[in-house]
């Protein structure tokens, strides 16, 4: 088992090292997570989402890991027991559905291939090294016979064992070390660090520049600044992020390009430069996840820079009946807009910064679409490359298969911030409950929030200032005279057109969680 698990590492260990030698390659464990990430039946992903929430990514890493072990011990057993050509079998085929797997994810090149392949040479060198000799003179036909009985190899001397194990672990950890260091080179960080964002030409503080959004825009301060309540802007750090890249893709800026084809007149090639050097608009936008329960987090709203997808499709030039706007990104995910929403004259853009600052990696460093009004799963495209106008009906984003709806406005929702669930209260020294959250009907804008304490009557709360219809809005309830002991509170908003949120719960699939958030509190 020890040999099993000692052969497992050596191969990890040398796949690292190889990583750190080719651009673009990664830790063969990665291409085999995505495999699942993608294969796995949708059920079983919201599961995932839903018990390890942000986490599942390390759990899917953990059990790739985990597998590898299990697998490894067993090769280390068959190995033992005097099977070693099975035990090359089984280690060769684990080393092929590497191979596959890497084949199978987007732009696979020769030197992907090489992690994988180079490691699974080196753990079955290990296992030709450390495995005992037969102890039997195998009887022909036997599967020992095909393996050459090399003079060199350690035999079943115990105390060989251990000193050719030791070795190999030792190498393996100095090996798997190095290749981590190497790896470093290919991080976007130091760039990212040294890119400075030009300013915006159509800035959000000169409302005038921004006709739509004045015109929606609200006087008064946007944060209440009250305990618990999430900030209006959402610093990059604490953003929620959602994407099934296992590993966050690096991508420097000198090779990205942005390709916009399919039914335009003219194809366009932008490089970062050309983007840097366009007309830019500076907006708030709130971007909210599909999969967010009611109450959920996976909601945030910062200031995004960019330049208008409209101009850059105007410049293409859309032709009659390219109905929907599908964008790419590096790693092969994709999904669909539809046309009419990107040209309606909203703040669509190919975002480069985030809160004044270059996209971080994780957001989409170089360059990311935003929409206001679609949920990110069809429309706010990370690490984008290519951008292709072509028919609604002749294709369907990553997500629309797996069984979520192909068109995803965003539902108007109000989530309670304060009080927690189940946290018990002090009345403030005047004998004032806040009760406050944030509410979102983005493209749409917030009209009005109303909260029903212990349902009773729904009673409108004050709003918080916003720039405009595409973020999320503060809200607050000062409750006086709260009695001590139980209680429960429930929010609804209604959108600038005074159309409610639905009230009729509903889970995230397919089309975005809906209902009354609640939340039970005491007071004391
Ligand atoms: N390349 C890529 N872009 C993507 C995704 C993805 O899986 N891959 N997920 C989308 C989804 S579902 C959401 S909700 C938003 C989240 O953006 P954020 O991680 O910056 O918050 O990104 C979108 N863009
Ligand atoms: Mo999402």
């Amino acid at each position: 088992m020890a040999l099993g698990l000692l052969s497992t590492l050596a191969g990890l260990a040398v796949a690292e090292l190889v990583v750190g030698t080719v651009r673009g390659a990664s830790s063969p464990v990665l291409p085999v997570g995505q495999e699942v990430i993608d294969i796995v039946p949708p059920a079983v992903k919201d599961w995932a989402i839903a018990w390890f929430g942000t986490a599942d990514k390390a759990v899917l890493i953990l059990g790739t890991v985990f597998s590898l072990a299990v697998i490894g011990s067993v090769v280390g057993i068959l190995a033992v027991r005097g099977s070693r050509a099975y035990a090359y079998a089984v280690t060769a085929v684990v080393g092929l559905i590497g191979v596959w797997a890497v084949t199978m994810r987007p732009d696979p090149t020769f030197g992907k291939v090489l992690p994988p392949l180079i490691g699974t040479l080196a753990s079955i060198a290990v296992i030709w090294w450390l495995a005992p000799e037969p102890a039997v003179p195998p009887v022909t036909a036997s599967p020992a016979t095909e393996q050459p009985g090399v003079a060199g190899s350690t035999g079943a001397d115990r105390r060989g064992f251990v000193r050719g194990a030791a070795t190999v672990g030792l190498l393996s950890l100095v090996v798997g070390g190095v290749g981590r260091s190497l790896r470093g080179r290919f991080a976007v960080d130091d760039e990212i660090a040294s890119l400075t964002i030009p300013e915006p030409d159509d800035p959000v503080s000169t409302p005038a520049a921004v006709p739509a959004q004045a015109e929606a825009a609200v006087p008064g301060p946007r944060d209440f600044e009250i305990d618990g309540v999430e900030s209006w802007v959402v610093p990059n750090d604490d953003f929620y992020r959602i994407d099934t890249a296992l590993a966050v893709p690096q991508v420097p800026r000198e090779s990205w390009r942005l390709r916009i084809h399919g039914m335009v007149d003219r194809e366009l090639e932008l490089t970062f430069a050309d983007v840097l050097a366009r007309p830019m608009i500076e907006r708030y936008i709130t971007l909210s996840c599909v999969s967010n329960e009611v109450g959920g987090g996976l909601v945030g709203n910062a200031l995004f820079q960019g330049v208008r997808l409209k101009d850059l499709l105007d410049e293409a030039g859309v032709q009659d009946g390219a109905t929907q706007v599908v964008s790419r990104s590096i790693d092969g995910w994709d999904c669909g807009s539809p046309t009419s929403v990107i040209m309606d004259g909203r703040d669509a853009m190919l975002a480069i910064a985030m809160n004044g600052e270059p996209l971080p990696a994780e957001h989409g460093y170089p360059a990311r679409l935003v929409v206001p009004g679609l949920y990110g799963y069809v429309s706010a495209t990370k690490w984008v490359t290519e951008i292709e106008l072509t028919r609604w009906e002749d294709f369907d984003g990553y997500w629309i298969p797996r069984g979520w709806a192909k068109e995803g406005p965003v539902k108007t929702m109000a989530r309670i911030d304060r009080p927690r669930s189940g946290r018990t209260l002090d009345a403030n020294g005047d004998g004032v409950i806040d009760i406050a959250g944030l509410a979102w009907a983005v493209h749409r804008g917030i009209g009005r929030v109303e909260v029903s304490i212990d349902d009773g009557e729904w009673l409108e709360c004050e709003l918080a200032g916003v720039p405009g219809d595409d973020t999320w809005r503060q809200w607050r309830y000062q409750w006086r005279d709260a009695p001590p002991g139980e209680h429960t509170v429930r929010a609804r908003a209604y959108d600038r057109a005074g159309e409610p949120q639905p009230a009729e719960p509903k889970g995230v699939a397919p089309d975005g969680a809906q209902g009354y958030h609640q939340v039970r509190f005491s007071v004391e």
